[in-house]
């Protein structure tokens, strides 16, 4: 048995989002962060960061929202075309968009706002990284792709737009091509029925 751990936000929708791709059969348990339930010793024993997504297959735990859309392409999808071969040129590119998304939009940009505007209480403030991580948002490579890795929707998709939806959530001006992009990725059935039973969850 598959079991997803975590919902309400844009990290959490990538694992479900990718298992609606799949149409895989999993549970569900949507806890939320910053609410108290990340910090069980039951969730802790899974994941000592106390951090949601996680998943559990059989007796095998992942964390990590991107090793998680990987991991479940390549182990329930590997003729979807979800995750490209391993080794091919096209696989690489993929390692190469995610780790864009993670690190120059999620980590070094929508994070900071998280931490430093919304949790400033927690986290502090820091108005400078704030306003430099809202002007460099989509700067760069982002553009209207039809997809990010060749010529059909991968897992670098998921990633890119949870990003776009989370910056759009926090109205960070995004270019028009790149929203056309995200809507267009917004359509597909499967990203519908993850994002409805993501967002089914209460939040901190
Ligand atoms: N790099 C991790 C980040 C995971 C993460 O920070 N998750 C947040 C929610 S988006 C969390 O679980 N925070 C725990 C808490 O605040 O209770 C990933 O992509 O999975």
């Amino acid at each position: 048995m598959i079991t997803i751990w975590g919902g309400g936000t844009a990290r959490t929708l990538r694992a479900h989002w990718t298992a609606h791709e799949l149409s895989l059969d999993y549970q569900s348990k949507l806890i939320g962060p910053r609410t108290g339930e990340t910090r069980t010793p039951e969730f802790t024993a899974l994941n000592a960061k106390g951090k949601v997504p996680v998943l559990v297959d059989g007796g095998f735990v992942l964390t990590e929202s991107a090793a998680i859309v990987t991991y479940l392409a390549d182990a329930y999808g590997p003729d979807t075309g979800l995750t490209p071969k391993p080794g091919s040129r096209e696989r690489a590119q993929y390692n190469e968009w995610l780790a864009y998304v993670q690190m120059e939009l999620d980590a070094h940009t929508l994070y900071v706002l998280r931490k430093h505007r919304d949790l400033a209480a927690l986290y502090g403030e820091a108005p400078a990284a704030v306003e430099t991580a809202i002007k460099g948002f989509a700067e760069g490579r982002l553009r209207n792709h039809a997809y990010l890795v060749g010529e059909r929707f991968t897992g670098a998709d998921v990633m890119l737009t949870s990003c776009l939806l989370w910056a759009a959530a926090y109205r960070l001006p995004l270019p028009p091509s790149v929203s056309a992009y995200q809507d267009r990725q917004s359509t597909r059935p499967a990203y519908q029925s993850a994002a409805k039973h993501n967002s089914s969850v209460r939040l901190g």
